[in-house]
Formats: structure tokens, sequence, C-alpha cells
């Protein structure tokens, strides 16, 4: 570890019991990244999995000096993303979801980041220009939850959640602020950099998923409304 360069990118992916398609995803991208000159860490937020994924995890880190696992506590993807964040050392941060792995995005995100044109670059699902071969349910719910968020906290784009890239040193605190957690956290994340002025770009990307998800969309509906009630006073009532 001691020996490793400073990484000028930090990967941050969320895993929840992917038992299934961690090793080879992990293989799979590790390979694709070999085709860009710099230095990255990759890390694997885990917490919650009652799998083999923390198993297999640790074996990828141990094999793959660039591969760091964090694991601890329940399942909650928010608290996930944002602990990676904290503890991402990388000039740039990549937050990945490990049925994406989505390198096209790495390297369309980054050229607008180190040219400048943007402080944080957001995958967009539903802009023009992408491409959600999601289930035609799922993408109708990216639609109604944006459609929440502008009405509930007033944000201007078109997705929050998934594909994001950007600068560390501007966004690290914003991350920090954020007081929702679980589905929510990237929203808020977004919303916030939003508010404070932060440069952000969407680009249209394809999402072509590996699998379908963990959770139901079903079961994640009670939560979401009761963060987004989270989000209205986080944002409206406390700033
Ligand atoms: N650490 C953590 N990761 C999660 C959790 N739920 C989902 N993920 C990860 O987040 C990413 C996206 O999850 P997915 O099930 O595909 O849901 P989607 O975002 O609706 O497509 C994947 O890498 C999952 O393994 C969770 O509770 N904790
Ligand atoms: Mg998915």
């Amino acid at each position: 570890m001691a020996s490793r360069p400073q990484p000028r990118v930090s990967i941050i992916i969320p895993v929840y019991n992917e038992e299934a398609i961690l090793q080879s995803a992990v293989v799979d991208l590790i390979d694709r990244l070999q085709e860009f000159d710099w230095p990255y860490e990759l890390i694997l937020a885990e917490n919650g999995s009652s799998d083999r994924t923390v198993e297999i995890a640790e074996q990828l880190s141990e094999r793959f000096g660039q591969v760091v696992v964090r694991s601890l506590g329940e399942p909650n993807y928010g608290k996930a993303l944002k602990e990676g964040i904290l503890a991402a050392n990388g000039e740039f941060v990549l937050c990945d979801e490990i049925d994406l792995c989505d390198t096209d995005f790495y390297r369309r995100a980054l050229a607008l980041l180190e040219a400048n044109e943007a402080e944080l670059v957001v995958g967009s699902k539903v802009m023009a220009g992408a491409s959600d071969e999601r289930p035609i349910l799922r993408h109708t719910a990216t639609i109604i939850l944006n459609g929440m968020l502008r009405v509930a906290v007033g944000f201007k784009g078109t997705d929050t959640h998934g594909l994001k890239a950007f600068r560390r040193a501007p966004l690290v605190d914003i991350a920090r602020q954020c007081l929702v957690d679980k589905d929510l956290f990237a929203s808020e994340f977004v919303i916030r950099a939003e508010r404070a002025g932060i440069r952000i770009k969407e680009i249209p990307i394809r999402v072509l998923e590996k699998r379908p998800p963990s959770v139901h969309l079903f079961r994640r509906v009670p939560n979401v409304l009761k963060n987004m009630a989270k989000l209205f006073v986080a944002i409206r009532v406390k700033g």
C-alpha cells in the first residue's frame, strides 16, 4: 500500500449483496481502466450485505492493490456513498454502480472536469440524447422522483441518482453537510451543490444494467417518501 502512487482519481462503488457479479464486474472494470493513464483507487463502499459480498471484496482488495474495501453497518446506499466520498483521496471522484461500471462516462466526465467546464458532472438517464434501457416503470420512477425534487426543493436538473464525477476539493464539504441518507443522499448532494453555485453539467448516458436492482422499486417507496420530507426540511428549513 505504501508504495502505491497517490491516486489522481477515486472511483466509488456502493455495493450491497452483489456476490453474483462483484468479482467479474471489478475484474472487467480494472481491465478496461488500463486504457486510462491516471493512477486510481477503487473504493467498494459496502454495508449490510448478508451474502459473500464482503469476502469477495476483500479477496479483490488482496489481489489488486488499488481496491479499497469499506464495510460497516446496516444496508444504506447513501451512507456508504457519503463515507466513500469522505474517504476518497483523488483530485477527482467518480461515483458509479456495480451493475453499470461505465468507463465511457468516466472519459467524457473527466474531460469536462479537466477542461474546467464543470466542477460536477452528472450522468442523466432522462435528458435528450440519453438511452435508458431499464424497464419503463423504473424510467418513469426516475421522472417522478425528479418532478418531486423540483417541487419540493427547487431542483433544476433532470437526474440526481447514479453516475457522477466531480473535483473533490469543492464538493467534499457539500457531501459532509448532507443530512439525508439512503436513496436520497445523492439527490441532496446534487441539490446542495446547485444551491452553493457549483458549476454543474449534465451529460446523457446509456443505462444498460447487468442485472435488476437488488431491492425492488416498490419496497423503496416508503423510504423515499420519508426521506423526501426530511430533505425538504434539510434544504428549505435548515438550509
Ligand atoms: N453499500 C450499499 N450499496 C447499495 C445498497 N443498495 C444498493 N447498493 C448499490 O448501489 C448500486 C445501485 O444499486 P441498484 O440495486 O442497481 O439500484 P438502482 O440504483 O436503482 O439501479 C449497486 O452497486 C448496488 O450494489 C445499500 O444498501 N448499501
Ligand atoms: Mg442498477
